[in-house]
């Protein structure tokens, strides 16, 4: 089994790597991708790994890939040895999970990386790869805003999004909120005027997976 996973510490391979890190029991190789020199949109990639052109994308020993993070995620926590399971471990408990993993992804992360890709950073980055919208930002801003602020109130008296324990909607979050952070390119996401979020990113931040998270995987894992 191959991950392929990017030499960069993009949002969604920090998310794979954040997901790795915490689940442990798992063994693959590992092959970098390099996305400031395009690899990743190359004939060579598209053609035999990713067609949409995006890391990371996981090579099942079958040769099958399998791409979008939740997905790569969900079968690492399946195969995984040890049972601390981060996708939940009875039906009630799964769905709560996949509650807060949606919510975040579509109310926060969404948003914010909709916002992203309206700066010149992004143009940079992408050099016409993608489709972008600098004139939405003024309203996925509002929205990542309005996200934001539902999930300080939603995290009062929690420790974690789904409840006592670190899910997949943690590092589903931390992921990409982590790594917008540490750029400093997303200065209103983590502020004192939201202090649930402050303190849950705060213990996020401390967590020894999480450091490991913005650099590229080893190649070879065997945790
Ligand atoms: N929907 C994909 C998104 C993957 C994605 O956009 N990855 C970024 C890295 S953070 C990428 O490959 N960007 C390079 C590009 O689009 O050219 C997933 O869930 O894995």
């Amino acid at each position: 089994m191959i991950l392929y996973d990017a030499k960069q510490p993009g949002p969604n391979p920090a998310v794979v790597r954040l997901f790795v890190h915490e689940r442990q029991g798992l063994q693959f190789d590992v092959e970098l991708i390099d996305l400031a020199g395009l690899e990743n949109r190359k004939p060579a990639y598209r053609n035999t790994i990713n067609a949409r052109g995006e890391v990371p994308a996981l090579r099942l020993d079958n040769d099958r890939i399998i791409t979008e993070i939740t997905a790569i995620c969900g079968y690492f926590d399946e195969i995984a040895e040890g049972d601390r399971r981060l996708f939940g471990d009875t039906p009630e408990h799964r769905a709560e999970i996949h509650m807060w993993t949606r919510r975040a992804y579509l109310e926060i992360i969404l948003p914010f990386v909709t916002w992203w890709r309206g700066t010149d950073a992004a143009e940079e980055a992408y050099r016409g790869h993608r489709l972008l919208m600098p004139e939405a930002r003024r309203s996925h801003r509002l929205l990542a805003d309005q996200g934001l602020n539902q999930l300080d109130d939603d995290l009062e008296g929690k420790t974690f999004l789904a409840g006592d324990d670190l899910t997949m909607a943690d590092v589903m979050l931390y992921g990409f909120m982590g790594t917008n952070v540490a750029t400093g390119e997303i200065s209103w996401l983590n502020v004192p005027q939201r202090p649930n979020i402050a303190a849950w990113f705060d213990r996020m931040a401390a967590r020894e997976a999480s450091q490991k998270m913005m650099t590229a995987l080893p190649a070879r894992v065997e945790n």
